[in-house]
C-alpha cells in the first residue's frame, strides 16, 4: 500500500500538532527529512525537521515498525508546534517526498486489513471519538478492546458446534449414528436465550446518542433565555426586557461532571387573555415531543401558563422552575425549584435535579457495549435464524434439518460479517467514510 501521511491533529493554530505516516517504504523517506542515518524503533526523539535545506522546527518523533504498529504497516509520527506555518511546511515536505494525503479512517482502515483489529473495533474507534460523556467513553471502550469481539466469536464457536451436530445426522444418520436428540434441541435454546442477553446489554449508537436533549420552554420574558446562558456558563443566547426577544430555537451542548447534554432555548408562548399564542403551541409542542428532558421556566405569577405546561407535559419528563426569585418570593410547594437567572440562585439545585433525570433514566450497568445500527442488524438477524433453526429442529426429518442447518450458516455469517471476516468494498467506504482524516 503507498504511504500516507494526515495531520491528526486540528488544523487550528495549537499548542502542538501531530502528523501520523503509514506505509511500506516510508523509513527510506526519514533521511530526507532528518539530519539522521537511522532510528531506533518505539523511541522518542527530539530533532531538526527540514526539507530541501530548510528548516521546519525541531520536532519529536517517534518510529515503529510493521506489524508493531497501529495500522500493521512501518509507520512514524511527528510531533510539532502547532502553528499553521509548521503545519503547511510539514505538509509540503512529506508531498515533496512521495507521500499521498491520507483520507478519513484510513489508518484505522488499514489496520483492519491488516488484521490489527476487527471491524466492530474500527467502527468503535469513531464511537470512543465521538463520545462526549463517560458513559459513551466506557460502552465503546467495551468494544474497542475486544470484549465483544470475543463475545461474538465464541457465540460464533457455538454456532459451529451446534451445526456440526447437526450436518452429520444429515449425512450419516442412516448408518446407526445418532447425532441429533433433545439435549442437540436444548443446547440450540440455551445458546439462544444467551445471545439474546446478550444482545439485550447492547445499546445502538442512534439510541444512545438521542439521550439528554433539554428544551426549555415557558411563556415569553419568564428568563428562558437567561437559564440556558446561566446553565451554559456564557452569553449563548440574547436577553431582552422586549417579550418574544427570542424567535428561533437555538441549542448547545453542556457537561455537568460525568454527563453532557444537548439544551434548546426556545421562542416563549405568549399569554393572551384566556388563551396562549396558537404559533407558541405548536412549536412548543414539536420541541416538547423531541426531547427527553423539559425544563419550564415560569415568574410567579405566570399561573395560568404554568397549568397550561403541566398539561403539555403531562406523561413526560419535565422539571417546572420558577425563575426570578431575586424579585419574588420562592414558591417552592408549586414549583420544582426556584432560581434567579440574574444572580444565580438555586442553579446547583437545577443541575443537580437534571442530572437526576437522567442518571434515573438508563444506568451505566444496564448495558456493556455500545454498537453501530449495523451490528444491531445483524445481532437481530443471527436471533431470527437461531429462532428458526429451533422450531425447525422439532421437525427432525432430513428435509427439516436441511433448513436448519442452513439458518444456523446464515446466524453465522451474520456474526462473521460484524467482525468483518466477511465484507464488500461498499461496507468498507460506509464504516469509514465518516471518519475524520488521521485516524
Ligand atoms: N431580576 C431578574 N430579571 C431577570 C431574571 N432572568 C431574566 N431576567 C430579565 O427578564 C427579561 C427577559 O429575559 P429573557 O432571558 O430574554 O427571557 P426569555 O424568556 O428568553 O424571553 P423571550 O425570548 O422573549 O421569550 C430580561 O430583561 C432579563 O434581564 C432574573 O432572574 N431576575
Ligand atoms: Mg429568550
Amino acid at each position: 500500500m503507498s504511504v500516507v501521511f494526515a495531520l491528526a491533529t486540528p488544523p487550528a493554530k495549537s499548542a502542538i500538532c501531530v502528523f501520523r505516516v503509514s506505509g511500506d517504504g516510508c523509513h527510506q523517506s526519514l533521511k530526507k527529512l532528518f539530519n539522521k542515518k537511522s532510528f531506533s524503533f518505539n523511541r522518542f526523539y527530539v530533532e531538526p525537521f527540514s526539507f530541501e535545506g530548510r528548516l521546519v522546527d525541531r520536532v519529536g518523533l517517534v518510529v515503529f515498525k510493521g506489524p508493531k504498529s497501529y495500522t500493521g504497516e512501518d509507520s512514524f509520527e511527528v510531533y510539532a508546534h502547532g502553528g499553521l506555518g509548521v503545519m503547511s511546511g510539514i505538509v509540503s515536505a512529506f508531498k515533496g517526498v512521495g507521500f499521498d494525503e491520507a483520507v478519513g479512517g484510513e489508518f484505522t482502515k488499514r489496520a483492519f486489513l491488516n488484521n490489527k483489529i476487527t471491524l466492530n473495533e474500527a467502527e468503535a474507534v469513531s464511537d470512543l471519538i465521538d463520545s462526549t460523556d463517560s458513559r459513551g467513553v466506557v460502552l465503546s471502550n467495551n468494544n474497542l478492546f475486544g470484549a465483544l469481539s470475543s463475545s461474538v466469536v465464541s457465540f460464533a464457536g457455538e454456532i459451529d458446534s451446534v451445526r456440526v451436530r447437526v450436518e452429520a445426522e444429515i449425512d450419516f444418520s442412516d448408518e446407526g449414528n445418532d447425532y441429533y436428540d433433545e439435549s442437540l434441541v436444548a443446547e440450540l435454546k440455551g445458546l439462544y436465550e444467551r445471545f439474546d442477553l446478550f444482545v439485550g446489554a447492547c445499546v445502538s449508537k442512534k439510541n444512545n446518542d438521542e439521550k439528554n436533549n433539554i428544551v426549555l420552554v415557558g411563556p415569553v420574558n419568564s428568563g428562558k433565555s437567561s437559564v440556558f446562558n446561566r446553565l451554559l456558563g456564557y452569553e449563548r443566547a440574547i436577553v431582552s426586557d422586549v417579550p418574544g426577544t427570542t424567535r428561533d430555537m437555538i441549542g448547545s451542548e453542556i457537561f455537568y461532571e460525568i454527563n453532557s447534554f444537548k439544551i434548546f432555548d426556545t421562542a416563549g408562548f405568549r399569554e393572551t387573555p384566556g388563551v396562549l399564542e396558537k404559533k407558541g403551541i405548536d412549536i412548543s409542542m414539536s420541541e416538547i415531543n423531541n426531547s427527553d428532558l423539559i425544563l419550564g421556566v415560569f415568574e410567579k405569577n405566570n399561573m395560568e401558563s404554568f397549568n397550561f405546561f403541566k398539561d403539555l407535559c403531562s406523561g413526560k419528563n419535565y422539571i417546572c422552575v420558577q425563575n426570578k426569585i431575586d424579585l419574588d418570593d420562592c414558591d417552592d410547594i408549586v414549583f420544582d425549584c426556584c432560581v434567579s437567572a440574574k444572580t444565580g440562585e438555586g442553579f446547583g439545585r437545577l443541575k443537580s435535579l437534571i442530572e437526576g433525570c437522567f442518571n434515573e433514566g438508563v444506568k451505566e450497568s444496564d448495558y456493556r457495549f455500545l454498537i453501530k445500527e449495523r451490528q444491531e442488524k445483524l445481532f437481530y438477524s443471527v436471533l431470527s435464524s437461531l429462532k428458526s433453526a429451533i422450531e425447525g429442529l422439532s421437525g427432525s426429518t432430513d428435509v427439516f434439518l436441511e433448513l436448519v442447518a442452513e439458518d444456523l450458516k446464515d446466524a453465522r455469517s451474520c456474526l462473521d460479517e460484524v467482525v468483518g471476516i466477511k465484507y464488500s468494498d461498499s461496507l468498507l467506504g460506509e464504516v469509514f467514510n465518516s471518519f475524520c482524516i488521521g485516524k
